[in-house]
């Protein structure tokens, strides 16, 4: 179940954190689809538990299922299931965050999104129905060497399901498979660390096969990719997982934000995928920062580049598109002063406030849409491109600045040094001139940004000047003046 089923020439995932159904509904039909994104990965569909804090509504309640009803602030299961529909119908896969480890923590007065309760106290969940017997006993989650204690312990309170049971396996099933016959294509599985890779197994191997009335093949498996932070030192390896499906890298987050954020040179990325002890592409799916790492919860601490640094985030993500290792998630983020800090939403009811978007494409509203800037569509446009073909021709001046190409169908640079760079590089592409897709768009057969000639020999003069916005430069086949 590692085959993430996008449809032809795309080939990226983006997360739309926090986002409501009818608003991602629409992004697929008027910017997803047309910028070539594969697939969008949602915030939890279960009903979750509202949590009031401080007069606001914090993001994580999401992951603090009450019930597996389908009405959360994003909105109904009807809207969910429209979305799914205009989704696929512009070619665009939809990926859910399902919360299988647990469901709320402790909670006086649990009441969820879609109006059930709970008695958080003594395990009582009657909306699933779950009840105290179909958890685990309390103990909490101290040692990270202890694997017993990490799958059969409560995460931070949350009361801890045992997947162990056939009646438990049974309800996740159910909600899988009404997912699934939604044309839902995968799922992220959210603490999947925190359960047994063969009750996982013996979970997923149960749904149903992709819906043939949403367009997929036959006999094909949704698309499995499992949260299991692995920075290596702890009993617990990512390579559990492989069985099940992909699994996040975190160590790939880890790694690009401290190159990008400074940590060291642009040239040690010649090697750049399993030689940095990353897991293998075929097995992955990668990332610059997530929902959790942007904001300190997680894995990856300091290291981690965030919308908040823009230059080095957007170079970052730009290697990431541009190389071809693994699968890619772009991140789309709110805008947050503090990390509880919930999404953009009104005070009374803390009911969701849509993104408005720019004249230039950006949003307002509190919403900060990294998959909205130009340099990150772009690339996103890039990689579907260049795919399946190999990096070539890696140049670097043994210090920041670095160049590929992708076979003869597109080619980057980048200069994170404190100087210009100018050189004359292969490019590897046919002679004419090609716009440079982080600097502008092309309008009307012009380039808006800069251009770059490629002489009959496939080399051309490339130049990125400290001073400008970003340091990047891309061409490719299918930007050609
Ligand atoms: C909230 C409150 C808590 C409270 C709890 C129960 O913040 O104070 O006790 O509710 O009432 C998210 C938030 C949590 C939040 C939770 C539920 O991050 O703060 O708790 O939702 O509302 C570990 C896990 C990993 C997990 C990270 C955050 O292994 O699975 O912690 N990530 C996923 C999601 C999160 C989500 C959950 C899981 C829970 O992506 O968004 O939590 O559904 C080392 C280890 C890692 C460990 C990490 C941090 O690196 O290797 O395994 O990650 O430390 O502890
Ligand atoms: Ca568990």
């Amino acid at each position: 179940q590692r085959e993430p089923h996008m449809a032809p020439g795309r080939n990226a995932i983006v997360h739309l954190f926090e986002w409501k159904w009818n608003d991602i509904a629409a992004e697929c039909e008027n910017f997803l689809g047309p910028k070539g994104y594969g697939a969008v990965q949602v915030s939890p569909v279960t009903e979750n538990v509202v949590v009031w804090q401080d007069g606001q509504r914090p993001w994580w309640e999401r992951y603090q299922p009450i019930s597996y009803g389908l009405h959360t602030r994003s909105g109904t299961e009807d809207e969910l299931r429209r979305m799914v529909r205009r989704c696929n119908n512009v070619g665009v896969r939809t990926y859910v965050d399902i919360v299988l480890n647990h469901m709320t923590g402790e909670n006086p007065n649990a009441v969820g999104t879609g109006g059930s309760t709970a008695q958080t106290s003594t395990k009582d969940y009657p909306a699933v129905p779950f009840h105290e017997n179909n958890f685990h006993p309390t103990c909490a989650i101290n040692n990270y060497n202890n694997r017993d204690e990490v799958r059969n312990c409560e995460l931070v309170g949350l009361k801890d399901l045992d997947q162990s049971q056939s009646y438990v396996r049974d309800r996740q099933v159910e909600l899988i498979n009404k997912l699934v016959d939604m044309g839902v294509a995968g799922f992220r599985v959210d603490g999947a660390k925190h359960m047994w890779p063969e009750d996982l197994k013996a979970i997923f191997e149960r749904s149903n096969n992709l819906s043939q009335e949403h367009g997929f093949a036959p006999n094909t498996r949704p698309f499995i990719y499992q949260e299991v932070i692995d920075l290596g030192g702890e009993a617990i390896s990512y390579k559990e997982y492989l069985g099940v499906g992909r699994v996040l890298d975190f160590r790939y987050s880890a790694e690009i934000g401290r190159v990008f954020g400074g940590g060291d040179l642009l040239r040690w990325l010649v090697n750049w995928g399993p030689g940095w002890n990353f897991a293998d592409g075929d097995e992955s799916v990668v990332f610059v920062d997530n929902h959790d790492n942007q904001r300190g919860h997680g894995a990856g601490g300091s290291s981690i580049l965030t919308h908040k640094r823009s230059r080095e985030y957007k170079m970052a993500a730009a290697f990431m598109l541009a190389h071809p290792h693994s699968l890619k998630r772009v991140m789309s983020s709110f805008a947050f002063e503090y990390s509880d800090q919930g999404p953009p939403a009104a005070a009374q009811t803390g009911d969701l406030v849509s993104p408005t978007v720019n004249t230039d494409d950006s949003c307002g509203s509190g919403w900060v849409c990294e998959h909205r800037w130009r340099q990150i569509y772009n690339m996103v446009g890039f990689g579907n491109v260049v795919a399946l073909t190999p990096l070539t021709n890696w140049w670097d001046n043994q210090s920041n600045q670095i160049a590929f190409c992708r076979g003869d169908k597109g080619f980057v640079a980048f200069n994170n040094d404190g100087f210009d760079m100018d050189q004359v590089l292969q490019t590897c592409l046919p002679a004419g001139t090609y716009c440079d897709v982080i600097s502008g768009n092309m309008k009307g057969g012009r380039c808006l940004g800069k251009s770059v000639e490629v002489q009959a020999d496939g080399k051309a003069r490339i130049v990125i000047r400290k001073s400008e916005e970003d340091g990047v430069l891309a061409i490719h086949v299918n930007a050609r003046v």
